[in-house]
């Protein structure tokens, strides 16, 4: 059974792959598995037959058979533990594999969104200045904390697994920031993840939903 997952009929981001489907999408094709895509309208992921999928009305979601999922982290985890390439065999190693996802979603993840919550609701704000330093320090010492866990290793913990997978897409975020820019073996990091065949052809057929959208070339 071929899954099906939402997406952004035309992305506000425009191709540049920072929509949660970008993760859901490397993660099939780093399994290997061919899918699907409806593509929503903001208006059509709030009407009752998305709804339905998602309570919140939101992509991306994943349909396979009887199984429909919301959340990207649970879509990809579910890929992971279903299909080859994403999780190790060891159970402790899979373990601290499923750590680092939660750690990206969890620990990342929300400082990064707070950032982008700052510069698009509070851009008028008396406040506006001080209240970015404060978000773009508390990034900055996030990112330390993980860049020194990183050392130089290729990975975060052994081979490529779902908890990079899901690190790299949190971090690739901050890329319109530059904030990425003064953390050298998190932008190597960042870099070795967007140079996988798998995220290129995830990528690719993103981007190529924006140029249809957009009459893009
Ligand atoms: N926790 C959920 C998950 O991980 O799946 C969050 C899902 C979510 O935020 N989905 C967003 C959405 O559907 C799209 S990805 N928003 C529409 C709505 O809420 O009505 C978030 C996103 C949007 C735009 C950019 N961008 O332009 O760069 C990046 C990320």
């Amino acid at each position: 059974m071929m899954p099906t997952i939402t997406a952004f009929e035309r992305s506000p981001d425009r191709g540049q792959g920072l929509a949660r489907d970008m993760r859901v999408r490397w993660a099939l094709e780093e399994t290997g598995q061919p899918y699907d895509v409806r593509l929503l309208s903001f208006q059509a992921m709030k009407e009752p037959a998305h709804l339905a999928l998602h309570p919140f009305g939101q992509i991306p979601t994943y349909e396979e058979g009887d199984l429909v999922l919301f959340e990207s982290g649970a879509i990809v985890l579910h890929l992971a533990q279903t299909r080859a390439g994403l999780l190790p065999e060891d159970p402790n190693a899979r373990a601290r594999a499923i750590a680092w996802m939660f750690a990206a979603l969890n620990t990342v993840e929300p400082p990064i969104l707070d950032l982008q919550n700052v510069k698009f609701a509070e851009g008028g704000k008396s406040w506006y200045q001080e209240r970015l330093r404060l978000v773009e320090d508390r990034i900055h010492a996030r990112l330390s904390e993980l860049a020194a866990r990183l050392g130089d290793a290729d990975w975060l913990d052994g081979e490529f697994s779902a908890g990079d997978l899901m690190m790299v897409a949190v971090l690739l975020r901050l890329k319109p920031s530059g904030l990425l820019k003064d953390h050298a073996r998190l932008s190597a990091y960042v870099a070795r993840g967007e140079a996988r065949p798998a995220y290129r052809r995830a990528f690719e057929a993103q981007l190529a939903v924006f140029a249809a959208s957009s009459g893009m070339k």
